[in-house]
């Protein structure tokens, strides 16, 4: 029987912010463009941390945050390494925000399971324009930055599952 060394340790499979070799798709809901286009400046800024150039990113935009799941899952299935999902959805005084907001979260989830591509959730769902002012740069940071290097994180991590072969098999090839 062969012995396992005491300190041997499993494999430590992870992403990086290395955005070198991706491509970048980012579906930007035009609904409350006064959040949205900031959270798309974070989006960029932090995709351009990672050492992406503009040209590896391509922006989608579509009317309102209902009509992001579809844009998302045609763009996930033309070869993006990841996607963004950019809206916002402030409570009103109908049931219209709860529609909106189940169905833009299900799809998304529901593209990025069907393609298998990571699609980062950037949908702010908030109750007043100012919780949504605090998290598109203000008191709260920037989410659409956070989406950015999520976006970064996991299309290096998908890179590397999808190699899983070869890294179930001890031999770690090269990822790019
Ligand atoms: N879309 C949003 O992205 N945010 C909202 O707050 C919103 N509200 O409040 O109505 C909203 N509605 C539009 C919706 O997303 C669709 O574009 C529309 O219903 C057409 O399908």
């Amino acid at each position: 029987m062969s012995a396992v060394s005491d300190n041997s340790q499993p494999n430590q499979i992870h992403g990086s912010f290395d955005a070198s070799g991706m491509r970048f798709g980012i579906a930007v809901s035009r609904f409350n463009s006064f959040i949205t286009e900031r959270l798309l400046a974070g989006a960029l800024e932090a995709l351009a941390h990672g050492g992406a150039k503009p040209s590896q990113t391509d922006v989608v935009r579509v009317p309102g945050s209902f009509e992001i799941p579809l844009a998302a899952k045609k763009m996930a299935q033309s070869g993006y390494d990841a996607i963004i999902a950019i809206g916002c959805v402030l409570r009103g005084e109908t049931s219209h925000y709860d529609y909106v907001c189940s169905e833009v979260a299900r799809g998304v989830q529901l593209a990025q399971m069907d393609t298998g591509v990571p699609i980062i959730f950037c949908v702010l769902t908030c109750d007043t324009l100012e919780q949504a002012i605090d998290r598109a740069g203000l008191k709260s940071g920037n989410k659409g930055y956070d989406a950015g290097l999520a976006a970064l994180e996991m299309a290096r991590l998908s890179h590397r599952l999808n190699a899983g072969a070869e890294i179930a098999a001890g031999k770690l090839p090269e990822i790019r």
